[in-house]
C-alpha cells in the first residue's frame, strides 16, 4: 500500500504532494513501482496534528482518488469520515482505510457496510492533540489485541463481510516506540483475531529513535533502509499488507521474504 498524502503536514511528506497535479503524479508512480493500492489521505495524523475541515478533506481527496482509479490505479482513502469515504468509494476506491477503526465517526461502519467495499480497522484510542496522553498500558499487546476485537466485533455487527476486514495493530497512535516493538514482536497475536493484518511502520518515528545518534533522531527520509528490513521480516510472517512511503523498495524487500518462504516451504502458497 503506498501512501498518498494530499496534506500540508504530514510527518515525512507534507505539503509535498498538496498541489493536485503532484498528487496524482506521485500516486501514478507507486501504481507503476507496484503498489496493489495507493492509499490517498487528506488529513494528517502526526501527532499533535488538528483536524482538517471535512470540506477541505472532501477537496483534497475526491479528485485525486477519481484520477488514479481513472488511470487504473486501485485506490484505498485514508479518512475517518463517513462523508469522505462514501465520496472517494463513489469516485471508484476500493478500500477505506480508518484509523479509527470506526470509533471517530459513528457513522463509519454503517456506510461502509452499504458500499460492500473492504475496510482496515486500526487501532486507536483518540485523536493526534490527544493521543499521546492516552498511550497507557499494562500489557500493550493484550489490550490493543483485546480493544482490536471490539472494533471487530463491531464492523461485523454493521454488517462489514468478515472476508473484507483487515486489521492494523496502529503504530505510534497513543503508543510509543517500547509499545510499538512489542506489537511487531508478537505481531500473531494480532494475527490470531482471524483477519489479514496490514501494518504501517514507513519511517516513522520509532525507527529514527532506533537509528539515533549523538546528533539525535534519524531524519524521515533516512528511515528507509530500516523500514525495508521490517517489511522483509514482516513479509516472512506472512503478513497481508505493509503501508509504505517506497513502493520500489518495499516490493524488493517481499521478493527476498517470499523466496526464502518458498524455498523453505514449497508447498504453502506466497505472502499476500
Ligand atoms: N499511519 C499513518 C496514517 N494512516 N493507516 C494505517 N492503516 N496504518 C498506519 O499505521 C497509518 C495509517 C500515519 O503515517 P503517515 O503520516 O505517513 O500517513
Amino acid at each position: 500500500m503506498g501512501i498518498l498524502n494530499v496534506t500540508p503536514d504530514s510527518f515525512s511528506d507534507g505539503g509535498e504532494h498538496l498541489r493536485r497535479d503532484a498528487a496524482v503524479a506521485h500516486g501514478l508512480r507507486l501504481h507503476g513501482e507496484g503498489a496493489d493500492l495507493v492509499d490517498v489521505g487528506g488529513e494528517s495524523t502526526r501527532p499533535g496534528a488538528e483536524r482538517a475541515a471535512v470540506a477541505v478533506e472532501l477537496d483534497r481527496v475526491v479528485p485525486v482518488v477519481a484520477a488514479l482509479a481513472a488511470a487504473g490505479a486501485r485506490v484505498s482513502v485514508d479518512t475517518m469520515r463517513a462523508e469522505v469515504a462514501a465520496a472517494a468509494v463513489a469516485a471508484g476506491a476500493v478500500l477505506v482505510n480508518d484509523v479509527s477503526g470506526g470509533l471517530a465517526d459513528p457513522e463509519m461502519l454503517a456506510t461502509v457496510a452499504g458500499l460492500g467495499v473492504g475496510y482496515v480497522a486500526m487501532h486507536w484510542r483518540g485523536h493526534s492533540d490527544v493521543m499521546a496522553r492516552l498511550a497507557g498500558y499494562d500489557d500493550v499487546v493484550a489490550e490493543v489485541v483485546a480493544e482490536l476485537a471490539a472494533r471487530r466485533d463491531a464492523a461485523l455487527a454493521a454488517g462489514i463481510a468478515p472476508e473484507r476486514l483487515v486489521l492494523d495493530p496502529g503504530l505510534g497512535f497513543a503508543k510509543t516506540a517500547a509499545h510499538n516493538w512489542a506489537l511487531l514482536a508478537r505481531l500473531e497475536e494480532v494475527s490470531a483475531l482471524g483477519h489479514p493484518v496490514l501494518v504501517g511502520a514507513s519511517r516513522k518515528r520509532f525507527l529514527g529513535e532506533l537509528l539515533a545518534t549523538g546528533a539525535g533522531q534519524r531524519p524521515p527520509r533516512q528511515r528507509d533502509a530500516a523500514t525495508a528490513a521490517l517489511t522483509a521480516l514482516l513479509a516472512s510472517h506472512r503478513i497481508w499488507g505493509v503501508r509504505t512511503h517506497t513502493v520500489a523498495e518495499q516490493r524488493d524487500a517481499i521478493a527476498v521474504a517470499e523466496r526464502l518462504l518458498a524455498e523453505r516451504e514449497p508447498r504453502r502458497g506466497t505472502v499476500g
